[in-house]
Order: structure tokens, then sequence, then C-alpha cells
């Protein structure tokens, strides 16, 4: 879904959202139910380098593709943004630390700067105050007692490795590696939980497959997949590295970071529709996800068999789906020590040969499933983006069926964006309803749910959408050189939640709310 013309608004009958949950469960708790979490549960909040830091060139910091990009296109962003303040974290990280004290929360994820630490991307120089000033940043963490949860790529990769190709170019596997292992030394003895890449989907489908992401290659159908080819190579390999020489002595956990629309059959008693969310998931969920959480291992069937016959047709020689040789499948196999979930918003899903935003080839045409959002689900902010709770429920219970329930989920995202203000009493109600699915996930279904982190400590830079729109559970005023940060009802709400370890669905009282979920589902 890249423009508002690839996103109808359908008005499907109602009865078709009411599912998973029984009647009052979705909105409060007056049948006697408490919605308590285990006390060992993981509560945290998540970050990312680029979308908060800014220092952009401070200390000797290389530029990213991000940094270049901007620089160069100030109208890829309708505010015309960057990232060289955003929320000023290079600066002002001890401020965001009491923040998270506040929120109650025990863990904090963020992600490093590669090229704040290797300004050339290669590991044959390391600049000292970038690599010095995450070291301060996690030894504050731990006099906090909170734990530092690290994502290694999460896409400000290093310009001068985005001009050799980026993820297009297979060399970028041992530039990982090598990166991984600056961090591993540099870190290890105290982050025992790493993520290696976050949401590679997103980077690859729309950064290599089209211009809405940086490195906005539009190499549709065939930049897609060798960036997600060799982005699962590098994971892998990271994960090798640290099992083989730091595990034995640092005893942490790797895992990998991936995200997931829902994709809801349109009408679920139409078995095309059926067919088409389930394609919908294997081919963006299931693509990253096979090779490393399944039994088999490998691309699923479906996609391998799809882009494989597509290719042929479409006169390739070879398949636009590079392959995996014996021992890189087996290396990927079990590459992962916990499933790292971002999830946010659900789309509705109908078979479809050809749209008119679909470019030939691509991974739209390849999956051949049209998303059309649902006009009854709120829709408070970005164009993407509508809210429906048992969305999560159902793509856990997917998660579980597909992979067994063996590897522990954590969900390392999730969290509702709007056009800001302090009030944000929609916020409120996402937090507790997406909490809600996921308590019914671990007690009704049984799935291995270890921890949850929202989205976002702050507002921050929201890539496509520059500053325009809101993910914070702080306000950042953007236009204060102090970047002052305020907190808002949602992060009230959220650290009840992460102290008491249960949800308070009388937080905010009905008559407050915008969309009354309990009318709408
Ligand atoms: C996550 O991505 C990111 O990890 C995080 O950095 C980001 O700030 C957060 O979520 C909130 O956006 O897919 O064609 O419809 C979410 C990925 C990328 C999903 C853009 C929606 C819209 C274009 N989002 N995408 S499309």
């Amino acid at each position: 879904m890249r423009s508002s013309s690839r996103v109808a608004l359908v008005g499907t009958v109602l009865a078709s959202v009411l599912c998973l949950v029984h009647g009052n469960t979705l909105g409060g708790s007056e049948d006697g139910v408490k919605y308590d979490f285990p006390n060992d549960f993981m509560f945290g909040v998540s970050t990312a380098a680029f979308q908060i830091e800014g220092g952009w060139n401070a200390d000797g910091k290389g530029e990213s593709m991000w940094d270049t990009y901007l620089h160069e296109h100030p109208e890829y962003t309708p505010d015309h943004a960057n990232g060289d303040v955003a929320a000023d974290s290079y600066h002002k990280y001890k401020e965001d630390i009491e923040m998270i004290k506040e929120l109650n929360v025990k863990y904090y994820r963020f992600s490093l700067s590669w090229p704040r630490i290797l300004p050339y991307g290669t590991d044959n120089y390391i600049n000292k105050p970038g690599a010095t000033y995450y070291r301060k940043l996690i030894e504050e963490l731990r006099m906090a007692n909170i734990t530092p949860v690290v994502t290694l790529f999460h896409w400000d990769l290093p310009t001068p490795l985005m001009d050799l190709g980026g993820w297009s170019n297979r060399k970028m596997v041992d530039y990982f590696v090598d990166y991984a292992r600056v961090a591993f030394d540099l870190y290890g003895d105290v982050v025992k939980i790493w993520t290696t890449i976050n949401e590679p989907h997103q980077h690859c489908y729309n950064g290599y497959g089209s211009d809405y992401f940086v490195p906005a290659i539009v190499s549709n159908g065939v930049g897609e997949y060798l960036c997600a080819h060799y982005i699962l190579l590098a994971h892998a390999e990271a994960y090798r590295l640290y099992e083989r020489e730091y595990k034995p002595h640092q005893h942490g956990r790797v895992g990998i970071t991936l995200d997931a629309f829902w994709g809801e059959p349109r009408n679920s008693s139409n078995a095309n529709d059926i067919e088409a969310a389930e394609r919908y998931n294997q081919f963006h969920l299931g693509l990253y996800a096979h090779p490393i959480y399944s039994k088999k291992g490998d691309y699923p069937d479906i996609v391998r068999m799809r882009i494989d016959s597509i290719s042929a047709y479409q006169n390739f020689t070879r398949s636009r789906l590079p392959s995996f040789t014996e021992d890189e499948i087996h290396k990927l196999k079990g590459s992962s020590d916990f499933f790292g979930l971002n999830h946010y918003t659900t789309f509705l899903m109908s078979s479809s040969l050809m749209e008119d935003a679909w470019r030939v080839p691509s991974m739209d045409h390849d999956t051949g499933v049209k998303l059309e959002q649902n006009s009854y689900w709120p829709k408070p902010g970005a164009e993407w983006f509508t809210v429906y709770p048992p969305g999560f429920r159902k793509l856990f219970n997917w998660i579980k069926n597909e992979y067994g329930n063996d590897i522990p989920i954590i969900v390392t995202e999730n969290g509702m964006c709007d056009f800001g203000g302090r009030k944000d009493y929609d916020r409120v109600q996402y937090y507790n309803q997406y909490l809600h699915q996921m308590w019914l996930a671990i007690n009704k279904d049984k799935c291995n749910i270890e921890g949850y982190f929202a989205w976002t400590l702050m507002d921050d830079f929201e890539w496509k959408d520059g500053y325009t729109v809101k993910f914070g559970l702080y306000e950042v005023d953007f236009d204060s050189p102090e970047r002052t940060r305020r907190k808002k009802l949602s992060a009230i709400n959220y650290s009840n939640i992460a102290k008491t370890k249960q949800i308070d669905f009388n937080f905010i009282k009905p008559h407050l709310l915008k969309y009354n979920m309990n009318a709408i589902f």
C-alpha cells in the first residue's frame, strides 16, 4: 500500500469483523476477569537511532543513507524533514532515561547507528566518541535497572556501503557480520538481548522495490528479493558468529525483528479471500520467518512456486527470487532465540491478477493480493493505519500454527499514530485493546509470548511522514531548540500497566472516547 489510490475503503458487513472475542471483552472488565500478566513478563519501550538521535555529523559520525538522501531530496517528506536534530537524543539521552523510568518499564529497545560507530561502514576504523555514546547510554540504563535490548540495523545504512549497492550486494553479508562483531565486542559484556535487523520486509519492499523508502531503488520484482535474500543470510551469519564466539561466555540471546500487518480475508466466508489472505501472510511474513523458524526451512513453497513460475512466464531465464544452498538453508534454520514481532494494523485481502498501482514485475504482482481498509475501523493518523485489535490475536495464532510454540515471541513494537496532542485518549484505548488481545492470545490460546514493547518512547522522525504523524508516549516539541519532552495521557496509562502488570479499562471514561470500539466490533 503506497499511495492513497491503493487504499480503497470498503464497508464490509460488520458481521465479518465480529470474531474471536465474545461480548464485552473488548471494552471493560465488568466480567470480573483480571487482565493481568505474569510477574516476569517483559514490558518495554522501543526507539530507533535515526528517528530520535540527531547529531547527524557529531563527533566523527559518518553519514547514513537517510542523511544523504534527505539532504538531497528535501521534498521526500511533506514537511521537508530530516534527521539532523530529530529529538536530539544524542545529547538528551539522560532525559530519555528519566522518561523510561517514569514508564515503569524494565526494558528499553534502541538501535545502534552503524555509521556513528563505523563512519565508513567497514570495521577498519572505529569512531571512538560514537562507540562511547552507546556505552554511556547502556551504563546509565543499567544504573536505572533497565535492561537494554539492542537492534543492530534499523535502516540507517552507512552511505559508503549504500554506494556499493547496499543490500543488493552480496558483500553486505560480510560487512554486516564485521559490524556485528564490533558491536558484540563493544557491548556484549552488558547487552544480553540483541536483534539483528528491524523489519526487513518494510526495508526491502519499500526501499528496493519502490521509492517509498530510502534508498528508493525502484528495482521492483528484483530488488526486493535480492535485499531479502542477503539480509536473511547476513542475519544467519551474525547469529552463528554470536553462537560460536560470544554465547559461550556472554550468555546472551540473538533474534530478528519481523513485521506483519494482519491479512484478514475481505469476506471471511469466501474461499478465494481466505486463500488470498493466507498468500499475503506467506509473502510478507513467511518469506522471512519460514527460513528461520519453520521445521523445513527455506522460503515458503507458495512463495517459491509463484515467483518461479511468474518469472518464467515473463521470460526470465532464472527466477527473480534467489535460491539458498543446502548449507545456507541449514544455517538459517533455527537462527533466532526469539521471534521479534512488530505489529500495527490489519488490511482486508482479496485475490487480484492486476491493480492499477502495481508495477510488473513486482512483489505486489507476484503476491496477487489486493489490500483494502475497512471504513468502519478507526483511522487516527497515517494513511496506512487503521485500528483492528483482534488482528493482533489472530497474528499470534498464525505464527503458532506455522512455526510451533517453542520459540517465544517478543513484541518488539506496537503502538498508534495520530496527529498530536497530549490528551491522547485514542492511544490509551489502542494500547488497552491491543494488550487485551495479547492477553487473550496468552491465556486462551496458550501462545508463547514473553514480552511487549510499546512504539514509541517519544514523537520522532516517522520516515516518509517526516514529523507530521506522532507515535510517542511523550510529546516532543520540534519547534523548540530544547526539544522539550512532555508526558501524554497514554504514558500514564502505560506506566500503570507496566507497574501493576494489569490492564485498566477504566483509566479513561467511555464518554471521552472518539471511537466507541464496543459499538464498532
Ligand atoms: C515500524 O515500521 C518501524 O520499525 C518504525 O521505525 C516506525 O517508526 C514504526 O513502525 C511506525 O511506523 O507499507 O506500503 O503501506 C512500520 C512500517 C512502513 C508500515 C510504511 C507502513 C506504509 C507504506 N511502516 N508503511 S506501505
